[in-house]
């Protein structure tokens, strides 16, 4: 089927908005270059703003080996971030509104000043007013959570929910923290904020790059999601979900039906 940029864009959100599967665009569809997966992207992120949503950040993804290897691509990507995405600390996450959701441990960056194009992690903390620990919910709206680097790309990048913990000093060194992904108290996944490009704040750098590239800034009040730092894990209801950081604290999620 013809790849018409609006009506893939139409398919993603709707997947997105009834959290219902889809099969891959790339079986389904003539092929996309990941270029043109942006611009799918772009336009069903502007179908969400279209009901209201308010852009509020940018997330990265790929930005660990754990996670590249996880699912099999080893290219960095990037998704646009919402106000409806963004989820209560401590409040409820609503199971069937999504397709196979899972969470992971992020680090998360608040913007002070707008910032766009190549800069060193050094001039990226510059313009941060604070750091946190956070957890992602990522949903691939795609059947068995199989996707090529279009597919996902289109689908922004799995993003589907975040949740973000107490804002911290930006002083604090965010380079080797440890982190913790935890169910009902049990530890699933534990690892360190190093896993993350080897500094969080390479990551903040590379948002800064590559929103420029596509005619983004990251803007004063804008959220910024490093990618995890582990891999990610299902999830179902009745849990309750916590992500801890050394020295950042922790943030929590309650999964109902
Ligand atoms: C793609 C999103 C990757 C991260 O933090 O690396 C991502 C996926 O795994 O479905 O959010
Ligand atoms: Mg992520």
């Amino acid at each position: 089927m013809s790849s018409d940029p609006a009506v893939l864009a139409r398919i993603v959100d709707e997947a997105a908005l009834r959290g219902t599967a889809i099969p891959q665009l790339s079986k389904t569809h003539d092929e996309i270059s990941v270029e043109s997966a942006y611009a799918v992207q772009a336009l069903s992120i502007a179908r969400r703003l279209g009901r209201g949503e308010r852009m509020v950040g940018m997330k990265m993804g790929f930005t660990s080996r754990a996670k590249m290897v996880q699912m099999g691509l080893s290219d960095m990507i990037w998704g646009r971030l919402t106000s409806g995405m963004q989820l209560e600390d401590g409040g409820s996450l609503q199971f069937s509104r999504y397709v196979h959701p899972r969470f992971e441990p992020e680090v998360a960056f608040l913007m002070k000043e707008r910032l766009a194009g190549p800069v060193s992690p050094a001039q990226a903390l510059a313009a941060v007013d604070g750091m946190a620990v956070a957890m992602e919910i990522i949903d691939s709206r795609y059947e068995r959570f199989e996707f090529s680097l279009a597919d996902v790309v289109a689908d922004n990048s799995s993003s589907s929910g975040f949740v973000v913990g107490p804002w911290r000093s930006p002083d604090l060194d965010p380079s080797n923290l440890g982190m913790l992904c935890e169910i009902d108290g049990r530890p699933v996944q534990i690892g360190s904020s190093a896993a993350i490009l080897g500094h969080p704040l390479r990551a903040l750098a590379a948002a800064s790059r590559i929103a420029a590239e596509h005619g983004l800034a990251l803007e004063p009040g804008w959220i910024v999601l490093a990618g995890a730092a582990t891999a990610a894990t299902y999830i179902a209801p009745g849990q309750h979900l916590r992500v801890v950081a050394q020295h950042l604290g922790s943030v929590s999620l309650h999964v109902v039906e």
